[in-house]
């Protein structure tokens, strides 16, 4: 089969991020590499619904075999918000400083901190759809710590580890993190179609 796949994404640091995990097996192209500049709407209201909507526009209109991802936050103490509203939890636009602020205000004065991180894939291939799911728990610290990663990356602390996402090195966050875990998924699953 063709070794090309489509990552129906408009984030560059995921788009990193994926190929370092996936780029040995398969191409991996960008939209700008397909000139594909639409803005897919995510209409969804669960993680799987929206990562289907952005791999299913990708294959329907251009043909071409893709895969998406549509990942969160979800905190404990906020009945699992910001959940599949986190790019725009403060404002419409993909602010994160500003989405950063007002979870350390929505937390502030609270005990439970507990939170956890989660992707879920949806890959197309000839038409046939696959899901794969992957979650990091951890918590939220108090202030901000490090300069890596994206997002809400520099409050996230994953569980065992004393420093945040955004302090650890990319090759680090790879191997740990809730899209590594849904994308060593599926490319184990690439690894094993026929050619
Ligand atoms: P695309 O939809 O174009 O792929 P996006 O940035 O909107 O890019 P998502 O909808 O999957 O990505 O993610 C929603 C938000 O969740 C994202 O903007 C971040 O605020 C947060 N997020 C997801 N993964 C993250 C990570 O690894 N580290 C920090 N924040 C993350």
């Amino acid at each position: 089969m063709d070794k090309k796949l489509v990552f129906a994404t408009n984030n560059l640091h995921k788009l990193e991020e994926v190929r370092n995990i996936i780029g040995n097996s398969f191409e991996i192209l960008s939209l700008s590499d397909i000139n594909c500049n639409d803005d897919i709407p995510e209409t969804a209201d669960t993680f799987e619904g929206n990562a289907l909507i952005k791999a299913r526009h990708i294959y329907n209109k251009y043909g071409m075999n893709s895969f998406a991802d549509d990942s969160g936050l979800e905190v404990d103490a906020l009945d699992g918000a910001p959940g599949v509203h986190s790019a725009r939890y403060a404002t419409e636009g993909h602010d994160h400083e500003a989405n950063i602020n007002k979870l350390l205000g929505a937390l502030n004065g609270k005990e439970n901190r507990d939170a956890q991180f989660r992707t879920v894939a949806a890959l197309i291939i000839d038409g046939k759809e696959y899901i794969f799911d992957g979650i990091i728990k951890g918590s939220i610290t108090k202030e901000r710590a490090g300069k890596n990663g994206f997002g809400y990356d520099p409050v996230f602390m994953p569980k065992g580890y004393d420093k945040t996402f955004a302090q650890m090195t990319d090759k680090e966050k790879n191997s740990i993190s809730h899209r590594a875990i849904a994308m060593n998924k599926l490319n184990e699953f690439l690894k094993n179609l026929p050619e």
